[in-house]
């Protein structure tokens, strides 16, 4: 199930709005245990993990056991049931992560197997699971994806320095880090200002990884992004989607519709646009996991409104001084840091930087 768990890991941000699911069909053979399937979640619409290992393993498959991450599904959607698939095969025993969140299936896929005369065991190393479906879960029962916030400061708080443009904070090390964070999230978001003062690509730019780029959103109330941004001009290779209030100027949505951007739009308040409203409405879209980078409104505005489920705060090896930005629009990070919400999973360095990587308890 260990070796399941990281291939299931492998397809995050890949598959959404399926979860990431990896299946092994395994035989006992008079010299022990031999692997004769594999699979993993394909592209939406296409074959699950069960499927695409039941493939492989052929004939093979009769008397076999299969390892699979999440419960088999029972329903019919895009696909017919892996559960039936499991049952036609001949499996003799099925072993199962964690049950399906999506009350389609929701132990219908084990009392399937069941009913079949399959023995079946659920929850194997539940805890990893969990947190590799909760995206995937939050979207199913809460209508919003999982949240990660990331933040880079320098040792003395900072982001960046009034009227200057993007300092580099951090090391190459943490870069390649953030680079491989973002391959693994369906979208990865910031708001219209650090858009403006950095003119970012957020893409993943790791060898090999292209392909792996997520939805870059934009948060930005009154649709200004301009035209000639490297967003918007990238916007055929990997797709933008820009969220902007009920005000923005419908000139401006045209302009950016028609390059290419897609736009859109919820509502807004006085002061801009919630969080909750913004994350409703990547999950109608599909999105299960949601990177956040900024910028110190943003950042601040999720953690207000206590939605963020991870939270990475890498520090960078240098000092800003005078005239620095906080990290955190109207909030200490130590304070964040010390929060009892969250718990530390992981602390270390990146190179020369260190980081700090917190969950929140209970998700
Ligand atoms: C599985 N194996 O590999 C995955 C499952 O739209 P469909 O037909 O592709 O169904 C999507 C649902 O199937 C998804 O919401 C989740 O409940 C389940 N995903 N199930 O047996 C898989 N990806
Ligand atoms: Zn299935």
């Amino acid at each position: 199930m260990a070796a399941a768990e990281r291939l299931a890991r492998r397809g995050l941000g890949h598959v959404w709005p399926n979860p990431s699911v990896a299946a092994l069909i395994v035989r006992e053979d008079k010299d022990g245990p031999v692997l004769v399937g594999r699979g993993v979640t394909s592209r939406p619409g296409m074959a699950h993990a069960e499927v695409n290992a039941l493939n492989q393993a052929g004939d093979k498959a009769r008397g076999a056991a299969c390892y699979v991450t999440l419960e088999p599904c029972s329903h019919y959607g895009r696909t017919p049931p892996c559960a039936l698939a499991l049952i036609n095969a001949g499996v003799k025993r099925v072993i199962v992560g964690m049950l399906d969140p999506n009350p389609r299936v929701a132990g219908r896929g084990v009392k399937m197997l069941e009913d079949a005369g399959i023995d079946v065991t659920v929850g194997v190393r539940e805890a990893a699971m969990k947190v590799l479906y909760h995206g995937f879960t939050m979207r199913q029962l809460r209508q919003r994806p999982h949240v990660f916030l990331k933040l880079a400061a320098s040792r003395d708080g900072y982001i960046g320095k009034a009227g200057e443009g993007q300092i580099r904070i951090s090391g190459e090390l943490s870069m390649r880090k953030v680079h491989g964070f973002r391959a693994a999230y369906d979208a990865i978001l910031i708001g219209s200002g650090t858009a403006l003062a950095d003119d970012p690509q957020l893409t993943c730019r790791l060898p090999g990884l292209a392909e792996r780029s997520p939805v870059r959103v934009v948060v930005d109330r009154f649709a200004r992004l301009p035209l000639g941004s490297k967003l918007v001009r990238t916007c055929a290779d990997v797709p933008v989607w820009l969220i902007c209030g009920n005000a923005a100027d419908p000139d401006g949505i045209d302009a950016l519709a028609e390059a290419g951007v897609n736009v859109i739009r919820v509502p807004a308040s006085e002061t801009g646009i919630e969080p909750s409203v913004i994350l409703s409405a990547l999950a109608t879209r599909g999105i299960t996991r949601l990177m956040v980078e900024g910028g110190a409104r943003i950042a601040a505005s999720f953690l207000t409104a206590d939605l963020v489920d991870d939270l990475c705060v890498v520090t960078g090896d240098i000092l800003i001084g005078e005239d620095g930005i906080p990290a955190l629009h109207g909030l200490d990070l130590a304070d964040v840091l010390r929060d009892p919400r969250f718990k530390r999973v992981d602390t270390g360095k990146f190179g020369p930087d260190s980081f700090i990587y917190l969950r929140r308890c209970g998700a």
